[in-house]
């Protein structure tokens, strides 16, 4: 197998042999390039019959399933590239001879590729299968857009042509671009049908009784399974990136969606021991299942895993509501805490949030009382230098405002931080694609004040794992935005000239430590 589409890749280079650092297997690899190779089949197919919706739909949960810690499941990625299969087929049944080559690709042409080419290639294919994420939830909302739709046809087509890097950089950064309206799209999506998010307080500590633990972005699945166990005796907890669902009006009004469940991904190994519930996984962040709690995680949508119960289209959670009343919680109020020991986390402050208080933050500005913002933001992941976060969190200065997103925030989001002018320290914007939210308050900002984004006291230092975090990165940079700290390591799928390139045009830094960087971005 050859994978290198994540942070936590074997030795920062790539992985290799039989499985991967996280658990996906080499047969499984094979099948993901199989699956991306029918994509660029499909794309190719693209040129000579428009896509509906329907092969919209299939491209999404095709790249969807390829994203780091969703899919473990030979039978299920098999069904897909069946399925992208047909979908090429129908669109070609339409025409005569096509005429241009709509045969799949090999994917392997890619991992031996020129190592510039390999790397800006790789940075729009993971760019794609990120933002495909966030096409997926948005569509399952009912919101799709044509130019992002069209989108993934031609990121898909230059994977299997011979460009150049003339060709393949303009294509690199137009999927940033395209990924912003996306997140735009979602943002629209999740607050027209769920409310924009209010600042919420969210406890840690489960209460006795049955429970439903719930993890992933998807906001439906979250609904559905609110309104299914309604009136049963059954709390809901949300768990890694689904905690910001506890800020939208209509998710908050369930009086038994209770609180938060544990911590970041990569520890649920340890916190699912035993658990006397069952956990549902809507996307991504599904780590190898032990055997201590195999009889109880479920999947949905694209996630899949071995031997696990999957729950289909229907969305009909009985299964997961049955092993909830089985299992029957804890049989007494069971106190958990973050990882600094603090018993409750806060978030919801969205765009909408902060910019309903434009006019304090703009005066706290003006007054000196907030003299730095700083978005600490993105994945969280096992390595141990992930504990800059927390270290560079710890030695802001008071006078600074820290935004947070993603699961990063996990490793400091359970202390209190403080107030400036009535405003929290911390403020949490939600799931990693409401980094659309910090760039609607970047921007605002920037209006406010008469200058660019990149003149604002403002400084992104962000943690990436997964590929939602490759789209995120292009998207900052395709709206020009400068000088962002990337850490804990850079994508192995950089290649030098590649990161010179960015260097250069963006001055981004890889991270050093808390103490260094705060110096540069403060002196
Ligand atoms: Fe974190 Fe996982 Fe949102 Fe990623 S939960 S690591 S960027 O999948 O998706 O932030
Ligand atoms: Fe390795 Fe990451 Fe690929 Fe898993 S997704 S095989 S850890 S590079």
């Amino acid at each position: 197998m050859f994978c290198f589409q994540c942070e936590q890749t074997t030795k920062s280079s790539a992985c290799i042999g039989k499985a991967g650092i996280c658990g996906k297997k080499a047969d499984t690899a094979k099948l993901q390039d199989v699956l991306t190779g029918a994509l660029v089949g499909l794309a190719r197919a693209a040129q000579v019959n428009k896509p509906n919706a329907s092969t919209h739909r299939t491209m999404l949960e095709a790249l969807f399933t390829t994203v780091t810690n969703v899919n473990f499941d030979n039978e299920a990625v098999t069904r897909q590239i069946e399925a992208v299969r047909n979908a090429k087929n129908t669109l070609l049944a339409q025409v005569g001879n096509p005429g241009v080559n709509t045969g799949d690709y090999d994917i392997e042409k890619l991992w031996n590729d020129n190592e510039d080419i390999r790397s800006l290639k790789s940075l729009l294919l993971f760019g794609l299968r990120g933002m495909a994420a966030y096409a997926y939830h948005a569509l399952i909302l009912g919101y799709s857009d044509e130019e992002v739709n069209n989108f993934f046809y031609k990121g898909m087509f230059a994977i299997g042509e011979d460009w150049g890097m003339d060709e393949l950089l303009p294509l690199v950064m137009e999927s940033g671009t395209v990924n912003l309206k996306c997140m735009e799209m979602l943002d629209k999506a999740n607050t027209e049908t769920y409310g924009t998010p209010v600042s919420t307080t969210v406890p840690l500590t489960i209460e006795k009784g049955p429970f439903i633990v719930v993890t992933g972005h998807d906001l439906y699945d979250l609904y559905q399974l609110l309104e299914q166990t309604k009136d049963k005796g059954i709390n809901i907890y949300t768990n890694g990136e689904m905690l910001p669902a506890h800020a939208y009006p209509k998710l908050k009004a369930y009086p038994h969606l209770k609180g938060n469940f544990g911590t970041a991904w990569y520890n649920q190994q340890k916190e699912l021991d035993h658990i006397p519930a069952p956990v549902l996984y809507t996307t991504n962040c599904l780590m190898p299942v032990k055997d201590s709690y195999r009889d109880r995680v479920f999947t949905t949508a694209v996630v899949a895993y071995p031997g696990m119960v999957h729950i289909d289209e229907a969305k009909d959670f009985t299964p997961v509501i049955e092993k909830a009343l089985e299992l029957g919680g804890y049989t007494e109020e069971h106190r958990m805490t973050g990882i600094n020991g603090g018993t409750q986390v806060t978030t919801g402050f969205g765009h909408g949030t902060v910019l309903s208080v434009a006019d304090t933050v703009i005066d706290a500005v003006k007054a000196g009382a907030i003299k730095h913002f700083f978005l600490v933001g993105g994945c969280d992941g096992a390595k141990s230098g992930r504990n800059y976060y927390t270290e560079f969190v710890r030695q802001t200065p008071q006078d600074s405002v820290i935004l947070t997103l993603a699961c990063g925030k996990y490793r400091f989001n359970d202390l209190d931080w403080g107030e400036i002018g009535g405003l929290p320290r911390i403020m949490d914007m939600g799931q990693c694609n409401d980094a659309y939210s910090a760039i609607r308050v970047a921007v605002a900002l920037a209006e406010a004040f008469d200058c660019g984004v990149n003149e604002l006291p403002l400084t992104m230092v962000l943690s990436w794992y997964e590929q939602k975090a490759v789209s995120i990165l292009l998207t900052l940079l395709s709206l020009g935005i400068k000088n962002i700290y990337l850490g804990p390591t850079l994508p192995a799928f950089v290649s030098p000239n590649v990161l010179n390139y960015l260097v250069d045009n963006f001055n981004i830094s890889p991270i050093s430590t808390p103490d260094e960087d705060l110096k540069k971005i403060l002196g």
